[in-house]
């Protein structure tokens, strides 16, 4: 497993507030490689595909629609350790408990309208990367 690698999305109120490269800038400068980038909108089906292991939650709903209402920038990132350090930079769901100097702090208005999607592991984040981007995407 590649532990150098995760995977982000802007959400959609990142895009639909101007705060998208804004976003890229805070990732680069805080040492991440952008290796794969993609603008395009989700379908039902593909969100909820991707966030399928929330399926059984009440707000499961509610975050496919939220997703797939506007277009997010899909990303791979490389950095040593970049899964902890990534959701270190992106802060708390929550914005409210988000610490200083984070996206979520610095742009998320909700828990559910959060800014900014972070793999929460090594293995879910090879899966995230492969679901939005083919081998000859990626620019290592
Ligand atoms: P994270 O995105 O920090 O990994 P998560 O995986 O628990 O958080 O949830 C995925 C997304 O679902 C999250 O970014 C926003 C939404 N969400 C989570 N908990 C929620 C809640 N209690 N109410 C509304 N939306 C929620
Ligand atoms: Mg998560």
């Amino acid at each position: 497993m590649n532990t150098n690698r995760t995977f982000t999305m802007l959400k959609p109120d990142s895009i639909e507030q101007g705060n998208m490269l804004p976003i890229l800038n805070m990732i680069e400068n805080s040492g991440f490689k952008i290796i794969a980038l993609k603008y395009k909108r989700m379908n039902r089906d593909e969100a909820k595909k991707f966030y399928s292991i929330h399926s059984d939650k009440p707000f499961y709903n509610d975050l496919v629609s939220f997703m797939t209402r506007g277009p997010i920038i899909a990303a791979a990132l490389e950095k040593e350790n970049a899964v902890d350090d990534f959701r270190s930079l992106i802060g708390s769901t929550d914005p409210l408990d988000a610490k200083e100097g984070t996206i979520r702090k610095k742009f998320a208005k909700s828990k559910g309208e959060n800014a900014v999607h972070g793999s929460d592991s090594d293995e879910n984040a090879y899966v995230e990367i492969n679901f939005h981007f083919d081998k000859n995407e990626i620019f290592s």
